[in-house]
């Protein structure tokens, strides 16, 4: 569960990285399917080569998601809600993946952000991340 702090420290976090978390949710893309080249075979349809216009396109969504969470951060599973139908009914990602996207994007924004990312924005982006995970991955059964 979100803190009054943890929710404080993501909105800030949010707040200062602005219109470039579009293309962190490229990058993190990038990282995933590097790093972890079994997320591929949910995309057989796109072109999957690092920094590729359908991976850069899918971070903005992607991106735009976490920041419709962000904005509605005491009810994300209401944000999110048919986002979570789509994951759950059409795209059934393995959950696990969750976690490796929300760690990739972690580290992305570790990257850009060094000073931003203090250990508490770290632990609250990591509670957030997961949030929203468990929403998109709700509706499965
Ligand atoms: Zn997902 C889709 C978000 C995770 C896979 N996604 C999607 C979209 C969005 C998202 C916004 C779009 C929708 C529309 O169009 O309507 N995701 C998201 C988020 C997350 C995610 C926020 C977390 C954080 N996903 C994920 C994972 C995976 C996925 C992990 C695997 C690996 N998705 C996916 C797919 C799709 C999506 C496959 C579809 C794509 C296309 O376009 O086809």
């Amino acid at each position: 569960v979100l803190s009054a702090n943890d929710k404080t420290n993501v909105k800030g976090l949010f707040g200062k990285i602005g219109g470039a978390i579009e293309d962190l949710g490229g990058e993190a893309l990038d990282r995933l399917f590097l790093a972890y080249p079994q997320t591929k075979t949910y995309f057989p349809h796109f072109d999957l080569h690092q920094g590729s216009a359908q991976i850069k396109a899918h971070g903005k969504k992607v991106a735009a998601a976490l920041v419709e969470a962000c904005n509605h951060i005491d009810d994300i599973a209401g944000a999110l809600s048919k986002l979570s139908d789509l994951h759950a009914q059409k795209l059934r990602v393995d959950p696990v993946n969750f976690k490796l996207l929300g760690h990739c994007f972690l580290v992305v924004v570790a990257a850009h952000h060094p000073s931003l990312l203090t250990p508490e924005v770290h632990a609250s982006l990591d509670k957030f991340l997961c949030a929203v995970g468990n929403v998109l991955t709700a509706k499965y059964r």
